[in-house]
């Protein structure tokens, strides 16, 4: 490759932080090009069949999908993340996807419109964290010692719930000792750490507290009381 790698991203986007973190664990040198999803340019709906972020554009290619980005970076630059025997990298992929559903999880309670609706959405991520925690077994990371791809799709999960654990209690990970294990070292984790910008969380919470959802109304209640906590 004789031009560094464009990275086509959105500052809040998860899916662009997987390929962000294996580019980094890579030690690839990459310009990371951020658009505006709420206004898509013409140049990037060229190079976007879905219209999503991220798209890799390598040469004059460009990649969407970022389980695909993350499997070309994977054959193309060493270390190798995934597993050598086909099986357990057939079993890593299968785990990667488990990540999108659990970003979809995700959406599906940040957005819920009412109370009720938030609850059903926290009793469905915290059913995905307790099959998580069936499947681990071993740390820090998935695979043990090494770190893989399904580290990077779930460094991206767990970032989510540094805001949400502000906002109130959930009980997500509670008694979840494995998991909650695998959060604390992927946090740790310097590519992890890089995938965002400084402003991230503050970025976060102004997207969370714009959806006029029920999470929304429990940021602006809190807030309120802290504003007159201050008074
Ligand atoms: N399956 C895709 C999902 C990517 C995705 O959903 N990206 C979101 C931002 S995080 C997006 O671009 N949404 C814009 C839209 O759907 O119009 C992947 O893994 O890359």
């Amino acid at each position: 490759m004789t031009t560094q790698p464009v990275l086509v991203s959105h500052a809040l986007c998860p899916y662009v932080q997987r390929a962000a973190i294996v580019l980094k664990e890579k030690g690839v040198p990459f310009i990371r090009r951020d658009i505006d999803l709420a206004d898509k340019p013409d140049w990037f709906l060229d190079v976007s069949p879905l219209g999503k972020t991220p798209v890799l554009l390598v040469e004059d290619t460009p990649i969407f999908e970022s389980a695909v980005i993350c499997d070309y970076l994977d054959e193309v630059f060493a270390p190798r993340l995934h597993p050598e025997d086909p099986l357990q990298r057939a079993r890593h992929r299968a785990w990667v996807e488990f990540g999108s559903a659990m970003l979809n999880a995700i959406a599906g309670f940040y957005s819920a419109p009412d109370e009720d609706g938030l609850q059903r959405a926290a009793a469905a991520l915290r059913r995905r964290f307790v099959q998580l925690e069936a499947a681990l077994d071993s740390a820090p990371y998935f695979a043990g010692g090494c770190f893989s791809i399904v580290d990077a799709a779930f460094g991206p999960v767990f970032r989510y719930f540094d805001v949400f654990d502000r906002i109130g209690n959930f009980g997500f990970l509670d008694g979840l000792s494995r998991v909650q294990a695998w959060r604390a070292a992927l946090a740790a984790r310097d590519s992890v750490k890089a995938a965002v910008s400084r402003d991230y969380e503050d970025l976060l919470a102004a997207f969370l507290m714009q959806r006029g959802s029920a999470l929304s109304a429990r940021m602006r209640a809190s807030s309120a009381t802290l504003r007159e906590a201050m008074h």
